[in-house]
């Protein structure tokens, strides 16, 4: 059965989806599109009704698919939305104001490998004639300077950018339903593992971005938000000097696309267990993590 405190496999992840859409007013979804394998590429829609259009958040998660942390994050946002909206006065106030697009994984095909033979596959599983080596990495085929800088032409490596920018078809999915919706969406949070960093752009460049500062303050309020209930450190920067440079990421193309408020999340740990992060740790990562993202939502209500 599905569980917000456990990992989930993408078929518990498919029908939990279609449950909790059709469970409540607050929450309906949107097909955007099929994976390369043929899954159903859903995004959750959170938001009272309105007669106007709102505002937005787009959130995503798996993008790697060896990060398992990250999909538990998108599934607990969506509970914790669900269930305190009404009463935390912020969730409530975001949720009337605000709509927030859950993408709760990414990388369907590349997450249900890693539950079925190769825990630690990071890329897509798209083939293409030519090469024996399978799949690309998302977070690298995005078009921001596209495989100019920490990325691979090799079809092989890990960080292969892919054969041109969005040839993934899931970054495709992602970046259309991204253009399409450009007037409204306000912010860009993206979940990672591991690390506990807190990135903005940019990555392909080591040239600040034209919000620096306020990127920056937003992320330290936000870490700090994210430390004071279990004490977890975050560092916060630009990812080219606080992570390393790596070109082709979403945040920075969500950010050149308009997209102002665009963040990286790395969450837990920092190494001890890495990607195995631990089930036990779901909960307490998932609790400080939505403290962080709600600071984010606040900020961009607030300045909207
Ligand atoms: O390398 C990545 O894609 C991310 N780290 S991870 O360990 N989860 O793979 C960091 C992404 C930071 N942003 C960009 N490089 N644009
Ligand atoms: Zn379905
Ligand atoms: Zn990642």
């Amino acid at each position: 059965a599905h569980s917000y405190t456990n990992y989930n496999s993408w078929d518990k992840v498919h029908s939990w989806i279609n449950s909790i859409a059709t469970s409540n007013s607050l929450i309906s979804k949107q097909v955007i599109g099929s994976t390369y394998e043929g899954r159903p590429m859903t995004v959750l829609k959170l938001g009272k009704k309105s007669d106007s259009t709102k505002p937005a958040i787009f959130l995503d998660c798996g993008i790697h698919a060896r990060e398992w942390i990250s999909p538990a994050f998108c599934q607990w946002f969506v509970k914790e939305a669900l269930s305190t909206y009404g009463s935390d006065s912020q969730m409530t106030s975001l949720l009337n104001e605000m709509d927030v697009f859950v993408l709760p994984v990414f990388n369907i095909d590349g997450y249900d490998f890693t539950h079925k033979s190769n825990r630690m596959w990071r890329k897509t599983r798209s083939r293409k004639s030519g090469s024996s080596c399978i799949g690309a990495d998302p977070n690298r085929n995005f078009n921001a300077g596209w495989c100019s800088m920490g990325a691979s032409n090799n079809p092989c490596s890990d960080t292969f950018c892919g054969y041109s920018p969005e040839s993934e078809i899931e970054v495709k999915n992602v970046a259309d339903f991204i253009r399409r919706n450009k007037s409204v969406i306000k912010a860009y949070l993206t979940i990672h593992s591991y690390s506990q960093l807190l990135l903005f752009p940019y990555s392909y460049t080591y040239e600040l971005a034209a919000d620096h500062s306020e990127l920056m303050k937003v992320a330290v309020g936000a870490s700090n938000a994210l430390r004071s209930l279990y004490g977890t450190q975050y560092t916060s920067g630009p990812g080219a000097t606080t992570i390393y440079p790596a070109a082709g990421g979403s945040d920075d193309w969500a950010y050149d696309l308009g997209v102002k408020y665009s963040y990286t999340f790395e969450l837990r740990d920092t190494g001890r267990y890495g990607f195995l992060l631990p089930a036990s740790q779901i909960k307490p990562t998932c609790e400080e993590t939505m403290l962080a993202v709600k600071y984010i939502a606040a900020y961009v209500q607030k300045n909207l």
